[in-house]
C-alpha cells in the first residue's frame, strides 16, 4: 500500500504539530515496546537500565524519531533515504524486521496518548501506511 499524496501531506502535517514532543513520545514507546515486547530487548543487553524510565531508553527513543522525523521529510523516497539505516539494523546490528512493526504499534500508541485530540482515525490510518512503508524500506538491505 503505497502512500497517496493525501497520506503525505497528513503525516507531515501531523508530524509538524507533534514536532515539539517527538523525543518524548519515542522514549515512552521504546520504553513500552521493551517491557511490553521483551523479546525486543535481546538487542539491547548492551545497556544497562531497560526500564521506561532509563536515561538510555529516553536518549534512543530520541534518535530513533530523528531518524523518523528526517524521513517525513524525504517521504517521497523512503528506500533512498532510509538505505544506510537499513544496512546497519540488516547486518551489523541483525534486527529481526518483524521488530519494526512492534515499534510502529508501540510508536501509534503514544502518539496517541500525547496528542489525543490531534490523532483522529484519519491520522491513525495515514501514520500506519507511512510507518508500514518505512518498516518496508529499512528491510531493504536484509539478504
Ligand atoms: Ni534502531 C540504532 C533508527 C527500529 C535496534 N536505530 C539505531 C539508530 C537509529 C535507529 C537512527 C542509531 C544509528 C547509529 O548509531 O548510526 N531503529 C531506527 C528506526 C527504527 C528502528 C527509524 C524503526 C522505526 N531498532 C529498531 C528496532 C530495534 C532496533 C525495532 C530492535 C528491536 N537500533 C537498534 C539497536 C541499535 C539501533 C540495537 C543500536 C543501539 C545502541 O546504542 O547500541
Amino acid at each position: 500500500m503505497s502512500l497517496s499524496a493525501k497520506d503525505k501531506a497528513v503525516v507531515k502535517n501531523f508530524w509538524a504539530k507533534v514536532a515539539p514532543k517527538t523525543a518524548e513520545i519515542g522514549g515512552e514507546a521504546l520504553g513500552r515496546m521493551l517491557t511490553a515486547y521483551p523479546q525486543t530487548k535481546t538487542y539491547f543487553a548492551h545497556w544497562s537500565d531497560l526500564s521506561p524510565s532509563s536515561a538510555q531508553v529516553k536518549k534512543h527513543g530520541a534518535t530513533i524519531m530523528g531518524a523518523i522525523g528526517d524521513a517525513v521529510s524525504k517521504i517521497d523516497d523512503l528506500t533512498g533515504s532510509l538505505s544506510a539505516l537499513s544496512e546497519l539494523h540488516a547486518f551489523k546490528l541483525r534486527v529481526d524486521p518483524a521488530n519494526f512493526r512492534i515499534l510502529a504499534h508501540n510508536l501509534i500508541l503514544c502518539m496517541g496518548m500525547f496528542f489525543p485530540a490531534d490523532f483522529t482515525p484519519e491520522v491513525h490510518l495515514s501514520v500506519d501506511k507511512f510507518l508500514q512503508n518505512l518498516a518496508l524500506a529499512l528491510s531493504e538491505k536484509y539478504r
